[in-house]
């Protein structure tokens, strides 16, 4: 059906096809970025010419044709909508890929990036609905990023922890505790086996408890549980604050301490993130992003932008840590989406599959690997469906699942390292540990009541 030229303009729906926006013959260059969306066109709107819209106002266009085009390489520069599929089981969304011309970008630069592909058009009248579902990042702009600032093999060789998940544990309640107390837990969690506790996305700096006070007792803790155990423990410390200013006063101020790890929330945005992730790498320090906010764009799927896209921009930016999901836990989440964003992390293609978000392999070219982090309602008795969903490479936290142990922390981070070593320990003896993992960790639990407990406790979670 189409429109008149009122209609039109009302709509939003001008001339984007008309203007060179589409290109149904056109074939990727190799340092194209290319983005795929999901696109909901309004009723009566054509979801080619929508999808020209989508190109032209995510590169050069504006709702009508100027002069000054004229004054530059406009075909270069237009972002050109080659491919409008309809999206399978749905009347009305239809994938469409958009290839845009590397130098339409800045190196190195995520929010530069983001302005242009998620600028303005998310609130773009002909669409009912948007999703940036994937992006495929040529070589030549990974090339333009720093990466992981340490990655998953220098982070393993500081830590000196091998051949398994790395355990940690959210420090809980979110908010309320103070310095001493909030730092009994951190030495409890550790000293019972764990290897990094975490602070919440949400503690900053309030009344009840200064960052400096924090860090102190935090930092006591790690050295006094290194010293009970004879490993390497660390501590996610929460850097966020209000300015770039306070961020880097507390980073310098954990490495002052001899903390290995900081962390961020993904709130603090994209530029904040990358120059963390720069003063992470001068700092020998593993830089852990906790993605606190991203539910409210990511878990929509007419509209937002998919955590696999979110995943390869922190990539890019520079973390070490990212929270990736559980599957699991209390959060939502399939398995093979959430193994999409895993792969994003470490290199591990599965096949691609539209239905699971993956439309593109990704070259991650030298950058380092992240370290996906599992977070959220998770506990002992899952340890079996963690290790056989997630893999190897990968921080298991369980906060609730530590510190709601019936017999206190230590307890439950003794029951989570006997349920994951025994895991590890079955699998690499070539046992079944998805049938066999209720049998193992009973077996597990006749020799460690803190085990057995934990087992108990949550059977019905
Ligand atoms: C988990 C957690 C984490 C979320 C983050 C919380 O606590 O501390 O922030 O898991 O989610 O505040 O809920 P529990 P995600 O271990 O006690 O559930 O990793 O999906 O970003
Ligand atoms: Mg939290």
């Amino acid at each position: 059906q189409t429109l008149t030229g009122k209609e039109r303009y009302k709509s939003g729906v001008l001339k984007y096809k008309q203007m060179g926006y589409w290109e149904p013959d056109y074939e990727p260059k190799d340092t194209d970025l290319i983005a795929c969306f999901r696109i909901t066109p309004q009723d009566g709107v054509d979801p080619v010419e929508a999808a020209a819209a989508v190109a032209g106002e995510s590169s050069t266009a504006t709702w009508t044709v100027v002069w000054t085009d004229r004054l530059t390489a406009a075909e270069k520069y237009r972002a050109k909508a080659y491919r409008v599929d309809p999206v399978p089981n749905s009347s009305d969304q239809y994938f469409a890929y958009i290839a845009y011309d590397l130098d339409l970008f800045e190196p190195g630069s995520i929010a530069n990036l983001t302005a242009s592909i998620i600028g303005n058009v998310f609130g773009f009248k002909p669409l009912k609905g948007l999703r940036l579902e994937d992006m495929r990042l040529p070589t030549a702009f990974v090339k333009t990023f720093q990466g992981p600032a340490t990655g998953i093999v220098v982070e393993r060789e500081r830590l000196d922890k091998f051949g398994r998940p790395l355990l940690g544990a959210t420090v809980k309640p979110k908010l309320g505790l103070s310095g001493r107390n909030y730092g009994r837990v951190v030495y409890e969690a550790l000293k019972g086996g764990l290897d990094f506790t975490k602070d919440d996305e949400n503690i900053n700096s309030q009344p009840f408890m200064d960052w400096r006070e924090r860090f102190l007792y935090c930092m006591e803790a790690v050295n006094k549980a290194q010293a009970a155990t004879g490993e390497i423990k660390g501590t996610y410390l929460n850097v966020t604050a209000a300015t770039m200013e306070d961020m880097y006063e507390r980073a310098e101020f954990a490495a002052e301490l001899g903390s290995n790890i900081v962390m961020i929330d993904l709130v603090i945005g994209w530029t904040a993130i990358q120059s963390m992730a720069k003063w992470a790498r001068r700092n020998n320090m593993i830089l852990h992003l906790h993605r606190a906010g991203h539910s409210t764009y990511t878990r929509q799927k007419n509209h937002g932008v998919s955590f696999r896209v979110i995943a390869k921009w922190a990539r890019l930016a520079g973390v070490d840590h990212i929270h990736a999901g559980t599957v699991v836990g209390k959060l939502e989440g399939d398995p093979a989406t959430t193994r999409g964003y895993y792969d994003v992390c470490r290199n591990e293609f599965t096949e691609k599959r539209l239905e699971n978000g993956l439309f593109f392999d990704q070259p991650w070219a030298s950058l380092n690997k992240m370290m996906p982090v599992a977070s959220g309602g998770i506990h002992a008795g899952q340890m079996h469906q963690l290790i056989d969903l997630l893999g190897e490479d990968v921080v298991l936290q369980f906060g609730g699942g530590t510190i709601g142990h019936p017999m206190g922390i230590a307890a439950g981070a003794t029951a989570n390292r006997v349920a994951l070593e025994c895991m590890i320990m079955a699998r690499n003896e070539g046992r079944d540990i998805v049938n066999e993992g209720p049998d193992i960790l009973n077996e597990a639990a006749k020799s460690c009541t803190p085990l057995k407990q934990a087992l108990d406790t949550w059977k019905d979670v």
